[in-house]
């Protein structure tokens, strides 16, 4: 898989490629993601890639050319299957969106900054606009990060234990169950006799019980979906 960012502040979007799994990811030539400062395809002098709105409003707006020239110098390259809006008016982000996107072979993620772009540019050229939840942030790059970590993480081969992602949360629309490790015992508190038992068939069972409860208690809106 291959992910270009456009953006108007890639240090702010770098790090979280730098560390842990998804950096393991990159090293392996599991997935490669390159960043694209907005900046550089700015057509004036000063560099300009937003400006005041027409009609009126506080706060300024991306403008059209900008992006047209990276998009456009982008697909000129290669062919891509999603062209990706983060921003807070988009649909939602849910795991099932998050698997549907990690099955992409080339995507564009653009960052919303300031009121937002030009609505010609998601007339025109973006093919999904996605939010990571109900809530404003400054911009689109953190929010790009979380859909980047939430995507590259379930590629084959880029977490360790293959059934470890089909086991999370949000998978099968269930919480997961409680985990435990060593020690046994912790000032008092103990770890769930059965899980010593090696009588996996009823771990397992105990396992979804588990989850179906906590879901029900904390998440009942996943089980009506
Ligand atoms: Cl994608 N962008 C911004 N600016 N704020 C958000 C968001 C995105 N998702 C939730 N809040």
């Amino acid at each position: 898989m291959r992910i270009d960012i456009i953006t108007v502040l890639p240090e702010l979007l770098k790090s979280p490629f730098e560390a842990s799994i998804l950096k393991r990811a990159i090293e392996a030539n599991l997935v490669e993601v390159h960043f694209h400062n907005l900046r550089d395809y700015a057509s004036d002098r000063y560099k300009s890639i937003d400006d005041t709105q027409f009609g009126g409003g506080a706060g300024m707006v991306m403008m059209i050319e900008p992006i047209d020239k990276c998009i456009s110098a982008l697909k000129a390259q290669r062919d891509y299957d999603e062209v990706i809006y983060m921003t807070p008016d988009g649909e939602t982000l849910k795991q099932g969106i998050a698997n549907q996107i990690s099955l992409k072979e080339n995507i564009i993620i653009l960052c919303g900054h300031y009121k937002g772009v030009d609505q010609r540019v998601r007339d025109l050229f973006i093919t999904r606009e996605i939010s990571i939840g109900d809530y404003v942030l400054s911009g689109g790059e953190l929010a790009a990060a979380v859909l980047c970590d939430a995507i590259i993480r379930l590629i084959p081969g880029v977490l360790g234990n293959e059934t470890s992602a089909l086991t999370d949360s949000f998978q099968d629309n269930l919480l997961a169950p409680p985990i435990y490790t060593k020690p046994r015992e912790y000032k008092g508190s103990k770890v769930p006799e059965l899980l010593f038992s090696g009588n996996f068939p009823k771990i397992e069972k105990w396992r979804e019980e588990q989850a179906y409860l906590r879901t029900k208690e904390r998440r009942p809106d996943l089980l009506n979906e």
